[in-house]
């Protein structure tokens, strides 16, 4: 689990802001297609009745293309559904007590949005964490945008311990200065699940973000 964490760059997320309830497990299948390795599904406003019953599908599709199921924001629903990782806000309280929930073995990634609130998520034991949202988004609406200027910072001092992914506003356009910037993994999320083929264009953005 942690090795396919440690070489993912491109991090995908199927969000019920953009897709239908119905159409969760294929979307899924789509971002695997384009060779997406590690998979959330957000579902904002849902109980953890209606994760536990709505992510299987979609657990199956990441499981037999080898992708991690990370559960957004609800560690009951990661820990029934013996989800590979979790992940969780600012506002989710001590990673310890999510620890307690989830058992040992499950990862956690936190959402940071500077360089201090980073560095605390690792110092937590964050095993992975999002920064950012690096643009205005549509997807975080009122969010803040933090800009480019403290990627190196954060690469420098969390990327070398864990991964370090940046996310909001991430499209083709923008791409280029995210990496340029010091980025060296990616969540991208409304302009992968709004493209017409969200495999092809999730494979042509991986091919521009360099190895690790
Ligand atoms: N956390 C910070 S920004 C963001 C989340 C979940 C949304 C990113 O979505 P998009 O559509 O790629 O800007």
């Amino acid at each position: 689990m942690r090795r396919t964490l440690e070489e993912c760059r491109l991090y995908g997320i199927v969000d019920t802001g953009y897709v239908p309830a119905e159409g969760l497990a294929a979307c899924a299948r789509e971002l695997c297609e384009g060779d997406v390795r590690v998979l959330q599904l957000r579902a904002k406003g849902w109980t953890t009745e209606q994760l536990v019953s709505a992510a299987p599908p979609v657990q199956e599709v990441c499981r037999a293309a080898g992708a991690l199921f990370v559960m957004n924001d609800d560690p009951t629903a990661a820990a029934e559904l013996g989800a590979d990782a979790v992940h969780v806000g600012q506002d989710a309280g001590p990673l310890a007590e999510i620890r307690r929930i989830v058992g040992e073995r499950m990862l956690i990634g936190r959402s940071t949005h500077s360089v201090s609130q980073a560095l605390a998520a690792r110092d937590e034991g964050a095993d992975y964490i999002g920064f950012g949202p690096l643009f205005p988004t549509p997807t975080k609406p009122g969010r803040p945008a933090v800009g480019l200027q403290d990627i190196a910072t954060v690469e420098r001092e969390v990327g070398k311990s864990i991964p370090v992914f940046c996310i909001g506003g991430i499209t083709s356009a923008t791409l280029p200065s995210v990496l340029a910037a010091g980025a060296r993994r990616v969540v991208i999320v409304s302009h992968l699940l709004c493209a017409a083929d969200r495999a092809g264009l999730a494979r042509e953005l991986l091919q521009r973000i360099p190895l690790l």
